[in-house]
């Protein structure tokens, strides 16, 4: 795709999203709320909380600052590798401006041997939190592997809601010793906007059906042309970026080769006739972005 070829197109494309009046209360299952109740009461015991943000969402930060009433102590970004990081003094400003000075970033994917060095004779807690599906099990893993050399601990997930035991304590250190928290990922109950929502909904904090990939993967295309990453458009060979979700859905639909047969009634009797799976198709485009295989954004 050739930059100037993508850029006679900028002009045309939306310049704001248009949520049909969705509402994002809807959003935040009840079981939620009681993940919450437990974390704040577990909040005496514990050392020092590990707040992870998804990188590509970083200035969502602190979000549950009000809601535990709690300051992390450390801001983690993780998906690092997911993440347009060019521009990140902004993100560190902003985030220095709003009283966070600890801000890591991470990708708990990538095995890594540098051992972090061991220190004193205590006893760590640490809570780790965050939204669903930041990675809060593949940190604590990762910890792990790095320090203990040992196996991973807490069940992974590429869907929101894997971690559903509660407060399950890892030890991830031995000199000190220290154990990690591990948290079911839970939302605030008031997240500031519908866009907001659709964000944490894309990186996959919220099960896709409670959004509807229709809406994701529309926001989806709406965000890559706002950001100029165009690598959807040699992935399924449109041939120009498009604005249009129908035609890109119809597009991946037809090339991935996920049609549906249906019955149609005409004049001259029954037919079947091949049309496109809209929703698989969405599926596809919103798990290709996940993976990393649309490039990296920053969606804040
Ligand atoms: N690309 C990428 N994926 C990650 C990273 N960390 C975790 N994941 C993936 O994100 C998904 C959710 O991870 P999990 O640790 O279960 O998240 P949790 O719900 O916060 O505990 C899984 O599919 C992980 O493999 C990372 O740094 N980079
Ligand atoms: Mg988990």
């Amino acid at each position: 795709m050739k930059l100037f070829q993508a850029l006679r197109h900028v002009e045309k494309f939306r310049t704001v999203f248009d949520f049909g009046g969705r509402e994002v209360a809807h959003w935040f299952p009840g079981h939620m709320a009681k993940g919450l109740k437990q974390m704040r009461a577990n909040l005496k015991n514990v050392d020092c909380v590990i707040e992870i943000h998804d990188a590509r969402i970083s200035l969502l930060n602190p979000i549950f600052q009000e809601t535990l009433d709690v300051r992390p102590h450390l801001l983690i970004l993780n998906k690092m590798d997911l993440a347009d990081l060019s521009d990140k003094q902004r993100v560190l400003k902003a985030l220095a401006k709003d009283g966070m000075k600890h801000v890591v970033f991470t990708d708990c994917l990538k095995q890594r041997d540098d051992k972090i060095r061991k220190v004193k004779n205590t006893n760590y807690c640490l809570m780790v939190i965050g939204v669903p599906n930041v990675g809060k099990s593949s940190f604590i893993n990762s910890l792990r592997r790095t320090n203990l050399k040992k196996g991973r601990a807490s069940r992974v997930g590429g869907e929101p809601g894997i971690t559903k035991a509660v407060l399950t304590k890892i030890q991830v250190c031995e000199r000190p010793i220290m154990h990690l928290l591990d948290t079911p990922g839970v939302l605030p109950p008031k997240i500031e906007s519908v866009e907001t929502g659709m964000k944490l909904a894309l990186c996959g904090t919220i099960l896709d059906h409670l959004v509807g990939e229709d809406i994701i993967a529309d926001y989806l295309l709406y965000s890559l042309n706002r950001l100029g990453q165009f690598s959807y458009v040699e992935k399924y060979n449109l041939g120009e970026p498009r604005d249009d979700i129908q035609h890109v859905l119809k597009h991946i639909a037809v090339k991935l080769r996920k049609t549906q047969r249906v019955k149609a009634i005409t004049g001259v009797g029954n037919i079947t006739v091949t049309v496109p799976n809209y929703t698989a198709a969405a599926y596809d485009f919103i798990r290709a972005f996940r993976k990393g295989e649309l490039g990296q954004v920053m969606l804040d």
